[in-house]
């Protein structure tokens, strides 16, 4: 039995996503980011950055895992599901993966930081990070055109890790006009019953938690 700790956030639905596609067993814990328990003692054990999502696999030797990439790679090589074995179909998703990793995640959490949350508003810091983010998309849009999912004709890890970001676009406030095969991609994923189930453990929170919660991460 697997245990999830997370919270409403992109990078917490990637892993409830990926457990729901697995159909793997698992139990939930949902951290309170606002009272910050991803920061208290206990939990650093099990992740040392004080950032959730992390997991511990109770039916290996209560192995632990941090890092949301790592989660997915780690469940799919347990599950052999979602990562295919052959070495270059492989690193394909692992490409993609690690574009979700170092880039859309980190941009979009920038962009969410300086345009919904900063006291200050600075036009420089909101430009930026919402321009890089329209960049990465307009990468995957030229992707798209030749390939139904994201790293080719599969449904892979790549795919949950950027969907769980990407389907909050308009939280970001990012452009998102004449990227017609992103929005079909989009689509496609969100079609999917344990993209729509895992998107919603936990529920999303409303904008005024999200803030509180912010407030306290940020300050
Ligand atoms: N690179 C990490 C990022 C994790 C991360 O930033 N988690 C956010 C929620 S999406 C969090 O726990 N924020 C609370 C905090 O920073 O204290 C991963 O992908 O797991």
């Amino acid at each position: 039995m697997i245990e999830l700790y997370t919270a409403a956030t992109p990078n917490g639905w990637k892993i409830s996503i990926a457990l729901e596609e697995m159909a793997l067993p698992y139990t939930l814990r949902t951290l309170s980011l606002s009272k910050l328990e991803q920061k208290e003692e206990w939990f650093l054990k099990i992740n040392p950055n004080g950032r959730i999502p992390a997991i511990i696999d109770r039916g290996n030797g209560d192995f632990t895992v941090f890092e949301s990439g790592a989660i997915l790679i780690y469940l799919a090589e347990k599950t052999g599901q979602l990562l295919p074995a052959e070495p270059k179909a492989r690193s394909r998703v692992l490409q993609w993966l690690m574009f979700q990793m170092g880039g859309v995640g980190p941009m979009m959490g920038q962009a969410n930081v300086f345009f919904r949350y900063a006291p200050e508003k600075i036009p420089y810091a909101i430009e930026r990070y919402q321009r890089e983010v329209r960049r990465l998309f307009e990468v995957m849009e030229r992707q798209l055109r030749d390939h139904e999912y994201i790293a080719g004709g599969e449904y892979s890890i790549a795919d949950i890790a950027l969907w769980s970001w990407i389907a909050g676009y308009s939280w970001s406030g990012i452009n998102v006009e004449g990227l017609p095969q992103l929005h079909r991609w989009m689509d496609l994923i969100g079609a999917r019953p344990a993209a729509q189930k895992g998107r919603n453990i936990p529920p999303p929170s409303d904008p005024g938690t999200l803030a509180e919660s912010a407030r306290k991460i940020l300050s």
